[in-house]
């Protein structure tokens, strides 16, 4: 990228980036078919107002003129947690999202909202009438098709935006723009093709059935992720399919880590090294190293307060308390 050099984009943990000025997602009949079916229940906020402006990033933002769409990658947090799961002897058998242990730890939307920021007043130093917005995650915009539409991947038959070089295991954040940016950098980006061929390893792995192979979407009632991090109260119903007996009580990787695209990831990555951050070893120590009966005694003694100042900044504050016993329950069974 010319604007930003290799050290920056090292920096900020970006594995890949692309460029686009297409406003209107490609899978936009696709996304609306889905919210029809009601696959996106027990997900309000899929539909409405927030669907209407999911149809082209111009009902969200009218000056939008371009985008730029980052991958950051936590490939390193899911090898590391793969081995921690194989030959950690003190493992309890319960598995966390490992997004959740990428980014030192913390919270990801806190951390990439800073770096997007930061890339994006570098970009205004260059040019001060450009404006930008950073979209990441929460945001009313069909990220996966944006990534697509700015050359960075295929969707997969498990839905995930896939990158040939880089898997899946990365975080989608974008700027959009209200100018168009030079020649050189718009022309670079074409469009990926399927790559999934006969493959059908990630819906024969799902353990709950939730990827509709036919349209290769996800039944989000039936998705072990709805359940364990949308769905914080104690009595959330679960789908009719829902039993957690993978080990699952945050999140959910199988149908990405059974994916050739990341096994080949995980094969040219170099040795890792493990995990460095006092935060990441605050999480595997409370979750994953030691009894799970200990593990829901403490969360069950803990005060709402106490889990909070605990958890503060992480992933967990997403669910709280509730949402974690709700899970762990299945485990104690
Ligand atoms: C709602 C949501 C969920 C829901 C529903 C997931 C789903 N697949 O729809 C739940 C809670 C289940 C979920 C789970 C997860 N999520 Co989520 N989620 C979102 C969110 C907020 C909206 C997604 C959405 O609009 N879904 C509706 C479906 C229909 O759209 P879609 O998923 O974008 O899929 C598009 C394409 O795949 C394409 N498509 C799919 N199939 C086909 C088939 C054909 C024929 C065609 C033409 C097109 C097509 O059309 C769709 C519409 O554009 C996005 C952030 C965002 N604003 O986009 C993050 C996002 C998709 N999630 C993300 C992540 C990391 C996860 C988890 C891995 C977390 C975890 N470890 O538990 C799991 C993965 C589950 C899975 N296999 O999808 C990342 C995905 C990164 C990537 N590499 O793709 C995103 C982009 C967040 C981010 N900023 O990085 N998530
Ligand atoms: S995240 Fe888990 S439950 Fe959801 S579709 Fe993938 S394998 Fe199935
Ligand atoms: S497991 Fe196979 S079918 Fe599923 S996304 Fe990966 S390559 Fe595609």
């Amino acid at each position: 990228m010319s604007f930003l050099t290799a050290e920056q984009l090292k920096k900020f943990g970006i594995v890949d980036y692309g460029y686009t000025t297409d406003p209107i997602p490609h899978s936009v009949d696709h996304f609306n078919q889905w919210v029809k079916k009601d696959l996106h229940l027990p997900l309000e906020y899929l539909a409405g107002e927030r669907q209407k402006k999911r149809q082209s990033i111009k009902e969200y933002w009218p000056a939008f003129e371009s985008a730029l769409t980052f991958l950051f990658s936590y490939h390193e947090a899911h090898q590391n947690l793969q081995l921690l799961y194989e030959n950690n002897q003190d493992w309890n058998g319960l598995k966390l999202a490992s997004y959740t242990l990428g980014f030192e730890g913390l919270d990801y939307h806190q951390i990439l909202l800073n770096r997007l920021n930061e890339i994006g007043q570098f970009l205004i130093k260059d040019d001060p009438s450009l404006m930008f917005k950073v979209v990441l995650d929460t945001h009313p915009v069909l990220e996966r098709d944006l990534a697509m539409r700015a050359g960075l991947g295929w969707f997969g038959k498990n839905s995930m935006l896939i990158n040939r070089s880089h898997g899946s295991f990365f975080i989608i954040g974008s700027l959009l723009l209200n100018h168009k940016l030079k020649s050189e950098i718009s022309e670079k980006f074409k469009v990926e093709s399927d790559h999934c061929g006969q493959c059908t390893k990630c819906i024969d792995a799902c353990p709950t059935n939730a990827i509709d192979p036919v349209t290769r979407t996800i039944r989000s009632n039936d998705c072990i992720s709805t359940f364990t991090i949308e769905q914080f109260k104690m009595d959330s119903t679960p789908g009719p399919n829902m039993t957690l007996k993978e080990g699952t009580i945050f999140g959910c990787d199988i149908c990405q880590d059974v994916c050739p695209w990341n096994k080949r990831v995980d094969r040219l990555l170099k040795k890792s090294l493990g995990f460095s951050h006092k935060d990441q070893h605050k999480i595997l120590n409370f979750f994953l190293l030691r009894k799970t009966t200990e593990l829901y005694k403490d969360l069950s003694t803990l005060t709402e307060g106490g889990f909070r100042r605990l958890f503060r900044s992480s992933s967990f504050e997403r669910s709280g308390r509730r949402g974690l016993l709700k899970s762990l329950i299945f485990y104690l069974k």
